[in-house]
């Protein structure tokens, strides 16, 4: 590529002369003309994964990267006297997904175009992606994040499906985002957008009236919530992407030579979560107004669909109201009750139903019984689905349960984010890595080479000072770049026990005020967005910012201890701290991670993992052996248990234990109430006593053993360095190309 030929017929100027904004916007172009070029992927069957979520993130330097372009674009913006980064960060991150279910599917959307498989992403074009997190008062605020401009990643395509709802009619447009692969084909990303949306109606933060749909329907992405508010909105999104989805999923096929009596031979249809469910109910509609009667539609949709769970939290699985679909898709209803009384016909037993008593649908039951694959996303995970949270169903159909282990691409969590390290193992052991990640275990040679371990520390420190920079430019807090980097970034959520952490801090906090103080200095920091409505989490951010305040304020304990609370995390931010890190906190209740992809993303850039046993982390363990992990808490089945017969009493571990009372009266400690709001810190105080029902407290004393342990250990920097190196051959596993590659072999075969 020829920069300078480039900006030359674009504006007429040399690439010292342009701005930084017109260097993207040429780029851009170019870019994704390029990636346009492409070979596509090809052959009789596609896989379409349908998704409501996509959190592709910036694109620019993935597809520089991918196309194979990125050094000598680097190269010729310094020769101009530019950093790419500045370029960088010109463009806007789509943020169009929530946390690790959107940000998977971008991974395996990259994936699947690296490994040259026909197979397309289909979803939503939402106006403004998760909400943009300001801190105010010690408080999270949202305001609404826009992203598209003029000139886009976003290709307008001629086609429009007509999508019908109870008294209303609308056009879905599809829009096609390149998905290029690395050194590979280029897929598409379909995103469906309604064309009478109106931004406008937005006012005050992220608020906007739910009830004109025609207008709103595209505009936001629904946060994973409790807000009842949204729900009738989340189903005209749902229906509106799977029933476009659908009828290019048929026009596409049809094309290909299919006669829709073999649809299974032309298409796959991943269903990504319950969100995209309706797709079954709705093939089976638009298949029976082809013709072919219900019986044989039902079949052939049965052999087309997949599904994968990624959650064990029962409130998470969704289940609408009969009266709300009727509301909203009334034509869904009959099908769904010929589904339901199947199932009943052939099962006496009502928790499989699809209805269930109080007339609700239960959409992962429509895709268990109406799939041919279900699958967790990682092994214990998988194990609980099995064993416990869909047993019944395991019972039914043993034959349809897999796991498939999350995967992250290394081209953007390692190639992209950490260019460093990227060619200190390419230096070593070549770059064969790049396309069989498994090769990356040659590093484990180098166990006891001080030359190399070395180098490792001194990337670390290199990325430490870079995060340091960018938090400073941000943010205006100034990071001690020698000090231990524990970073917890991913959403907040009670289950992912941040306030475990934070109650860790203030554990610490007293420690270093009683004298005793770390060999070196700490900082923590914390990355999260919290659903606007979920109260309890808005507590624990509070409690977090208070903290920050308090330590920052102290003379004495922040020279050893700093809690830094980055504002707005999201993939951008997770590319600048991901690196930068030395302890990486995994520390969910065992049994509710599903898996954690984080996990595997700080594992590679060299990160060492505090974790409990759960999700992925057990098959992190697994693969680094003891001494490069630092494990803790009960296990699951443990947990599990406690559930089942209710015996955790939180106020029992309070009054016991001396070192969980301090920190939990903490809290509401005159040092806090001074900084934040009493009413905030007294209710998170009482939810845990009263109740902590994620038990934090039976797991507080071997938490802080083990990050006591971790801390230590970090001291003798050559073994340190050990680990690290440890990680980063292990990971090779976690390479979203393999779990991609599981998937093509055991569900898709495409
Ligand atoms: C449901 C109903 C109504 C509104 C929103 C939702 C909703 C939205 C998003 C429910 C769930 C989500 C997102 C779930 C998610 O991100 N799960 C994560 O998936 C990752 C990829 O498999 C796993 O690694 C994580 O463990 C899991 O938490």
């Amino acid at each position: 590529m020829n920069l300078k030929e480039i900006l030359d017929k674009e504006y007429g100027r040399a690439v010292a002369e342009c701005t930084n904004e017109e260097i993207y916007i040429a780029l851009l172009k170019e870019v994704n003309a390029l990636a346009s070029q492409k070979s596509k992927a090809e052959g009789k069957k596609k896989l379409y994964y349908i998704s409501a979520e996509f959190l592709i993130g910036k694109l620019l330097s993935n597809n520089l990267i991918n196309l194979g372009l990125y050094e000598d674009v680097k190269m010729q913006l310094a020769e101009a006297g530019k950093e790419i980064s500045e370029i960088e960060e010109i463009e806007n991150e789509p943020s169009l997904g929530n946390g690790g279910l959107g940000r998977l599917a971008a991974c395996f959307l990259d994936s699947a175009a690296t490994l040259g498989l026909n197979a397309d992403g289909v979803g939503l074009n939402y106006h403004f992606g998760l909400f943009r997190q300001v801190f105010r008062k010690n408080a999270q605020t949202t305001m609404p994040d826009g992203w598209m401009t003029e000139n886009s990643w976003l290709n307008k395509t001629d086609k429009v499906y007509p999508v019908k709802f109870k008294g209303l009619d609308v056009m879905a447009r599809m829009y096609d985002i390149n998905v290029t692969g690395y050194d590979s084909v280029t897929n598409q990303l379909h995103l469906f957008d309604i064309e009478s949306v109106d931004e406008s109606i937005v006012k005050d933060g992220i608020d906007f009236d739910k009830t004109e749909i025609a207008k709103n329907l595209t505009l936001f992405l629904y946060p994973d919530d409790s807000d009842e508010n949204g729900r009738l909105l989340r189903i005209y999104q749902q229906y509106f992407m799977v029933s476009a989805g659908a009828q290019l999923i048929l026009e596409e096929c049809i094309a290909r030579g299919s006669n829709l009596h073999d649809l299974y031979d032309y298409a796959v249809i991943q269903i990504n979560d319950t969100h995209p469910t309706m797709v079954i109910p709705e093939l089976v509609r638009l298949l029976t107004e082809q013709g072919i009667d219900m019986d044989e539609a039902i079949k052939i949709v049965s052999k087309t669909c997949a599904y994968t769970n990624h959650t064990i939290l029962a409130e998470a699985l969704e289940k609408w109201k009969i009266e709300q679909l009727n509301k909203v898709v009334p034509q869904l209803l009959p099908i769904i009750e010929v589904l339901d009384n199947k199932v009943r016909r052939r099962f006496d037993d009502p928790s499989v139903y699809i209805i269930d008593k109080d007339e609700r649908v239960h959409m992962a039951h429509i895709d268990i019984h109406y799939g041919f694959s279900v699958n967790g996303v990682a092994w214990l995970h998988t194990e609980i689905l099995k064993n416990e949270e869909l047993n019944h169903f395991y019972r039914l159909y043993p034959e349809k349960f897999n796991n498939k282990t999350n995967g992250v691409t290394f081209r953007r969590w390692l190639m992209h984010c950490n260019p460093e390290l990227t060619g200190l193992i390419t230096e070593l052991i070549g770059d064969g890595w790049k396309k069989d990640a498994k090769e990356l275990e040659k590093l484990l040679t180098f166990k006891n080479d001080k030359d190399v371990l070395e180098k490792l520390l001194a990337i670390k420190h290199s990325k430490k000072e870079q995060l340091k920079r960018y938090i400073l430019e941000k943010q205006g807090i100034t990071l001690n770049e020698n000090s231990i980097f524990d970073i917890q970034v991913k959403r907040l959520h009670e289950y992912k026990r941040q306030q475990l952490n934070a109650l860790y801090v203030i554990h610490k906090y007293l420690e270093i005020k009683a004298g005793k103080v770390p060999g070196t200095p700490i900082t923590v920091i914390f990355g999260a967005k919290a659903a606007p409505a979920y109260i309890i989490a808005q507590d624990i951010i509070h409690l977090i910012l208070c903290l920050q305040e308090m330590i920052e304020k102290d003379a004495v304990v922040s020279k050893y201890l700093r809690v830094v609370m980055v504002e707005n995390y999201n993939v951008t931010y997770a590319e600048k701290l991901i690196p930068a890190c030395d302890i990486s906190e995994q520390i969910s209740l065992a049994s509710k991670e599903a898996s954690g992809t984080g996990n595997m993303k700080f594992m590679l850039n060299g990160a060492v993992t505090l974790g409990t046993e759960d999700g992925a982390n057990v098959e992190i363990h697994h693969l680094v052996g003891d001494e490069n992990i630092y494990v803790f808490g009960d296990e699951s089945s443990t947990v599990v248990e406690r559930y089942k017969k209710a015996s955790y009493c939180a106020k029992e571990y309070y009054t016991r234990n001396e070192r969980i009372k301090r920190a939990v009266d903490f809290i509401q400690s005159k040092e806090l109430t001074a900084l934040g709001e009493k009413g905030r810190l007294e209710r998170l105080f009482r939810e845990l006593v009263n109740k902590d029902w994620f038990m934090t407290f039976p797991d507080f004393d071997s938490y802080v053993a083990a990050r006591e342990q971790a801390y230590a250990d970090y001291e003798k920097r050559e073994e340190w360095a050990e680990k690290m190196l440890v990680n980063i051959a292990k990971a090779g596993y976690f390479s979203s190309d393999r779990t991609i590659g599981e998937y093509n072999r055991d569900i898709w075969n495409v």
